[in-house]
């Protein structure tokens, strides 16, 4: 679908987005592995964790869905079942690499696959550590796993494992292993990655510890289901931060929205940037911090983006070099080379689209250089079939001379169904 966006400024809106994405796939897997009901209310009706549903539905969980909720109803520890044919994940990486530490463990076998995308996205990151904990994978090529693979579950024994990349889908992938491992396992972060996993597991009875950089996953007899409250998406929300702040006479209020401390990068980098960005009514929900967040049009300026400051915008990056587009001065990005193995490669594809609007990026080994410019000019652009590709480019032409055009628009369902909408109705 071909998707045309004209110019706009004078943004205003008090709305919520919907539902966190990582949290939604987590509650159907958590829920589907504990004993009794688990409802979900704010559930992400998004493709990729309509795929997780997919998944679970095959190993004999029933799962209803209707407009209010999603309901799980969960079979407890080792209930589920082999899965009736191959898993398909979809686009769906969270999916993918979460679910085979959960089936590592399991007493039988399963195959998984995914779309084209999904086929190139590295796997052996999270089946090096299960190796180690005793899991079998049928599919490697020259020591290297992608997706279609299969894996023999296995009795697992827990190990001490380093991360050689923060990366939150395989410390999860590692804490759903060790759930039914035989011992502690103790997981080393480089950096603090998305804690959603822990704070779920413990929020349904686990006992998973933080002490320093080390994570703890001690085995579980029994989780317990639960009513679980999804807050918006801070990674949908950020189109909108960024919307707000480079439109001319624009406020914009995102309400209930998750503000995790480990996925607060863009509002620290918007703050940097010396955006008018203010957060409201703070709560917890679940565990998990909630928030409504102000924004309004601001003069930004260029900053530098590093380190541990990574892990926590991972996925704003494409949005961030929108900002920085509109910003005064430069803005660099380093230690971002997780962003290669992404839907897309994200360093070149937000480098290609938006220098086709006329912004100023290079492209570096592990990250880019992005010179603000005063003005950009609409053109006919390419997804890559990359939800937030798309939905950057989206907000760009919100500031673009005359129309833009996005090529493969509709997979912003991704992650965010109804995404254009949200925009007309600003
Ligand atoms: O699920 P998927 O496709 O990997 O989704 C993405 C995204 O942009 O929505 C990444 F492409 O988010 C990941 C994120 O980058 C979701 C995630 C999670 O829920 O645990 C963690 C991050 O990935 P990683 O590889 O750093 O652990």
């Amino acid at each position: 679908m071909k998707k045309e966006i004209f110019p706009k400024n004078g943004l205003k809106g008090n709305f919520t987005v919907p539902g966190d994405k990582s949290i939604s796939h987590r509650s159907v897997m958590l829920g589907s592995i504990a004993s009794g009901d688990t409802e979900i209310y704010g559930f992400l009706m998004g493709a990729d964790c309509l795929s997780t549903i997919d998944c679970f539905r095959k190993m004999g969980i029933n799962i209803d869905v209707t407009d209010e909720k999603v309901t799980v109803h969960g079979k407890g520890m080792y209930g589920l079942s082999s899965p009736s044919s191959t898993l398909d994940v979809g686009n769906s990486g969270t999916t993918m690499r979460l679910i085979t530490g959960l089936l590592s463990a399991q007493d039988f076998n399963s195959n998984i696959t995914g779309d084209s995308s999904i086929q190139k996205r590295p796997m052996n990151r999270v089946s090096i550590p299960l190796k180690e904990m005793g899991a079998e994978f049928e599919g490697e090529k020259d020591g290297k796993l992608f997706a279609p693979f299969g894996i023999h579950g296995k009795k697992l024994k827990g190990i001490h494992y380093t991360l050689p990349v923060a990366s939150a889908q395989v410390k999860s992938a590692l804490i759903l292993a060790g759930l039914y491992a035989e011992g502690e396992t103790v997981i080393t972060e480089p950096e603090a990655t998305r804690d959603h996993t822990e704070i779920m597991l413990n929020y349904l009875g686990a006992n998973i510890e933080h002490k320093d950089k080390d994570i703890i996953c001690h085995p579980v007899k029994e989780l317990y289901g639960k009513t679980i409250y999804v807050p918006g998406d801070i990674s949908s929300a950020a189109y909108f931060m960024v919307a707000g702040a480079i439109c001319e006479n624009s406020h914009i209020i995102l309400k209930n929205i998750g503000i995790n401390p480990t996925r607060t990068g863009i509002i620290t980098v918007l703050k940097n940037m010396g955006a008018d960005i203010n957060i409201l009514n703070e709560k917890t929900v679940c565990g998990e911090l909630v928030a409504d967040i102000e924004i309004k049009s601001s003069k930004l300026k260029g900053t530098v983006i590093e380190g541990d400051l990574i892990p926590k915008l991972i996925d704003e990056i494409p949005i961030i070099a929108v900002a920085a587009t509109f910003a005064e001065g430069t803005t660099i990005i380093r230690n971002a080379e997780e962003l290669k193995v992404k839907e897309s490669n994200r360093i070149k594809t937000v480098k290609d689209e938006l220098s086709k609007l006329g912004a100023d990026i290079t492209e570096t080994d592990d990250g880019m250089i992005i010179k603000g410019v005063n003005s950009l000019k609409g053109a006919e652009t390419e997804s890559h079939n990359d939800h937030r590709i798309a939905m950057s480019i989206a907000i760009a032409a919100l500031k673009c001379e005359g129309k833009t055009i996005i090529n493969n628009s509709e997979c912003v369902d991704i992650s965010f169904p109804n995404f254009y909408h949200y925009i007309e109705e600003l």
